[in-house]
Parts: C-alpha cells; sequence; structure tokens
C-alpha cells in the first residue's frame, strides 16, 4: 500500500471545497492517515516548492500558498500517488478533465486548488516534511469490499 501527500491549497479551503475532495478520496476507498488544518510559515513553504526555486512563477506560489489555511492530508491506500494525480487532474486546469477536481472546480494554473505527490519517492519526502510526528495507524472494517487482499 503507498501513501501520497495531499493538501487543499488556500483558494480550494476559502471556496469551501473541503469536504467534497475529502470525500473523493474516501468514497474512492483510500484512507486518511494524516490530517491537519495549518496555516505555512513562508520557509515551510519555500522548503516545499524548493525543486520549483529557479522558476518565475515560484515567488507568486510561495504567496499563494502562505495566503490562507490549507488542509495538509496523507492518504493511503493501492496505487494511490497515481490515482491521486488522477483525481486531481492536470497542473493546469484548462487540460484537466472534467470530472477530476481540477477540471472541475480550477481555471487558474496558479489557483489549482490542491496539490498532490507527484512520484512514491516525492511522497516519502512530503509526508516526512509535514508529518514528522507520524501518522494514524488504521485500516476500515471495509478492507475486504474494497480490495481483494
Ligand atoms: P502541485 O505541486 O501544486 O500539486 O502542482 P503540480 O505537481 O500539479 O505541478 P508543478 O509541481 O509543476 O507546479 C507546482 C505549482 O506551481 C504552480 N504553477 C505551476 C504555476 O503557478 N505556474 C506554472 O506555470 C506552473 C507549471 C501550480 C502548481
Amino acid at each position: 500500500m503507498e501513501q501520497t501527500f495531499i493538501m487543499i491549497k488556500p483558494d480550494g479551503v476559502q471556496r469551501g471545497l473541503i469536504g467534497d475532495i475529502i470525500s473523493r478520496f474516501e468514497k474512492k476507498g483510500f484512507y486518511l492517515k494524516g490530517m491537519k488544518f495549518m496555516n505555512v510559515e513562508r520557509s515551510f513553504a519555500q522548503q516545499h516548492y524548493a525543486d520549483l526555486s529557479d522558476k518565475p512563477f515560484f515567488p507568486g506560489l510561495v504567496e499563494y500558498i502562505i495566503s490562507g489555511p490549507v488542509v495538509a492530508m496523507v492518504w493511503e491506500g493501492k496505487d494511490v500517488v497515481l490515482t491521486g494525480r488522477r483525481i486531481i487532474g492536470a497542473t493546469r486546469p484548462w487540460e484537466a478533465a472534467p470530472g477530476t477536481i481540477r477540471g472541475d472546480y480550477a481555471v487558474e494554473v496558479g489557483r489549482n486548488v490542491i496539490h498532490g505527490s507527484d512520484s512514491v519517492d516525492n511522497a516519502k519526502k512530503e509526508i516526512a516534511l509535514w508529518f514528522p510526528e507520524g501518522l494514524a495507524e488504521w485500516r476500515s472494517d471495509l478492507h475486504p469490499w474494497v480490495y481483494e487482499a
């Protein structure tokens, strides 16, 4: 079972999309393993997006992420990294398929509502950064109704 880091960005929070977004991952059959509602420090946002620090949109991206509270989450499940990215949709919302979160709710790349880890390695790094305290241990009693094994 993989884990991925998912963050509802400040625009998703402001627009009242928290419940809908959580519901999509929950109903799919993934397990919520960690969640916190928090404001992000500037230096922490810079650390999270360190790989993009040379991009022209980096300063605006950091301002956006620190502009209001976010919902930081860890979701677990089979192939959750790739499947999570599919649920989220393409980075550029105009390329995101209808039915995806960005396809349904976003217009601009700089207001694309949600973040999801793009690889298993990056998921591990992001989970360690955002949840150094560790995660909840549990498995749904419905597990056999969602997973074959
Ligand atoms: P995140 O990391 O937010 O889930 O986005 P993606 O993984 O889908 O895309 P990314 O890392 O390439 O971009 C990170 C973040 O930067 C913003 N961005 C991106 C932007 O403002 N302008 C741009 O041209 C691009 C490519 C949006 C997401």
